[in-house]
């Protein structure tokens, strides 16, 4: 870490340099004191306190700092059963590579790229290490995923004697000469724009998002940047002949609720800018889950799918009392012969509902019904948020909106009657004959 040497910045035009830190007066590109041509310079740079990280091409920058021969090759992450790619360097994505693409497709835009399979223990030893450097900057951070958290960076200016904007550079700083791997950062007034500002340059970026250019700047951004609105909501807006978030600003809130119902609530908060949600500090649980142990190993789906219905519904009840929500499921199974078999699965937002984590269970559980007797089944998620992120509406896919809207009666009726005063088709009678429906293809990153 940096040491604390107290800064006074009493001149708002005062921009500083992300290589040494020293304050810059006036407009020179360089840094007066070590040359670096990285200069930081906004109007807000030190009013604004919410910030965002995000890790540059986080597993493939971790490979590459554990092998410096791959340091100017292109490197993709991936491989194994699924055959795509979990990420690749920069150098990769200028060739058209990108996260989530069938690894022949990667191949074919770059043949030359090393392959090199993840190493998921190694990669969440670094994350908690980059964690742990954030924690020691404020207890309010919270994580989104392993390699990205928002850091509320508000009343710590005392603690380490610079602004917030100064602590967030100085972080950054660090973590690459600490860890060798590169982040970059977004400084705003709220959760939305430090996100979108982190994202906006990228890598080793550090972007300012102020208040007084939010709306402008919103107003040009297509309106996909809009947390909650993927490809087929966007898709809904398009045929409503919207595509810009300007154009979203001209809409008031009654015409954009009576239009998209809650979703329009959103759009028309975050399109302007005003997102009032808080940091919340990681809390001790890593995850939240539920198992049962047989007493006859079981292997048809027929038995183990009102199984996982049911521990589903426990793990969202845990989740909703506690103000969580996680990002990651995960399925674990016990074979006869007490081998552990977990599979998970990541998904687009954070979910606590009981029915989006039982079908991406029943998703993964049904590539594990070959047969096999099982003596444990559980489910679980991970990757834990606050529920102030969970479980967007989406529009389009009706189902998946009224199965939330009924399973928040469900709720209710439990709240005042007890657990099992409603069951749901799965969990009633257990031991049905016949499998559910093969349920839609949840989500994914
Ligand atoms: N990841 C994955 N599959 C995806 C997306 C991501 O396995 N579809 C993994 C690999 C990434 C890590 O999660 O390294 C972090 O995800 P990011 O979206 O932050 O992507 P990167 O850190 O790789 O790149 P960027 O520089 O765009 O943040
Ligand atoms: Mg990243």
């Amino acid at each position: 870490m940096f040491a604390a040497i107290p800064v006074t910045v009493n001149a708002p035009d005062h921009g500083f340099c992300r290589d040494c830190l020293a304050l810059q007066s006036g407009e020179t590109r360089r840094c007066g004191q070590c040359g670096s041509p990285r200069i930081a310079r906004h109007p807000e740079l030190y009013r604004l306190q919410l910030a965002h990280i995000d890790c540059d091409a986080f597993y493939a920058a971790v490979e590459k700092r554990d092998n410096p021969a791959l340091k100017d090759k292109p490197v993709i992450i991936g491989g194994g059963k699924r055959g795509v790619v979990s990420t690749a360097c920069y150098i990769a994505r200028i060739k058209g590579v990108r996260s989530a693409m069938p690894m022949f497709k990667a191949l074919e835009a770059c043949p030359e790229a090393v392959v090199i399979p993840p190493d998921m223990e190694k990669y969440v030893r670094v994350g908690r290490e980059v964690r742990a450097m954030m924690q020691a900057l404020t207890p309010l951070v919270e994580p989104l995923s392993i390699d990205e958290a928002f850091l509320d960076l508000s009343g710590t200016e005392r603690l380490h004697g610079r602004p917030p904007a100064l602590v967030l550079a100085g972080f950054a700083r660090d973590v690459e000469r600490e860890i060798g791997i590169t982040v970059s950062a977004g400084l705003s007034y709220c959760k939305f724009l430090a996100k979108v500002a982190s994202d906006f340059r990228k890598p080793r970026g550090f972007s300012v998002i102020g208040e007084a250019e939010a709306v402008g700047f919103l107003a040009e951004q297509p309106v996909t940047l809009i947390w909650g609105v993927g490809k087929a909501f966007a898709a809904t807006l398009e045929r409503d002949g919207i595509r810009m978030i300007g154009q979203l600003q001209r809409l008031d809130r009654a015409e954009l609720m009576r239009r998209y119902g809650s979703m329009g609530d959103r759009l028309y908060h975050l399109s302007r800018g005003q997102d009032e949600r808080v940091v919340h500090p990681d809390r001790d649980a890593k995850s939240v889950s539920a198992e049962t142990t047989f007493d006859t190993d079981l292997a048809s789906p027929a038995d183990l799918v009102p199984v996982l219905r049911a521990l589903s519904e426990k793990v969202s009840a845990r989740l909703k009392k506690s103000g969580l929500a996680g990002r990651t499921v995960v399925l674990k199974l016990k074979t006869q012969d007490f081998k552990l078999r977990t599979r998970n699965r990541q998904l687009g937002d954070p979910t606590r509902l009981a029915d989006r984590i039982f079908q991406t269970g029943l998703h993964l559980l049904r590539k594990e019904t070959d047969g096999t007797k099982y003596r444990l089944l559980g489910i679980g998620v991970s990757d834990l948020t606050g529920s102030d992120r969970a479980d967007p509406p989406d529009l389009v896919d009706a189902g998946a909106r009224k199965r939330a809207l009924a399973e928040g009666a469900i709720d209710s009726l439990r709240e005042k009657f007890g657990r099992t005063a409603v069951e749901t088709g799965y969990t009633f009678g257990r031991g049905r004959k016949t499998l559910p429906p093969d349920p839609p293809e949840p989500d994914e990153d």
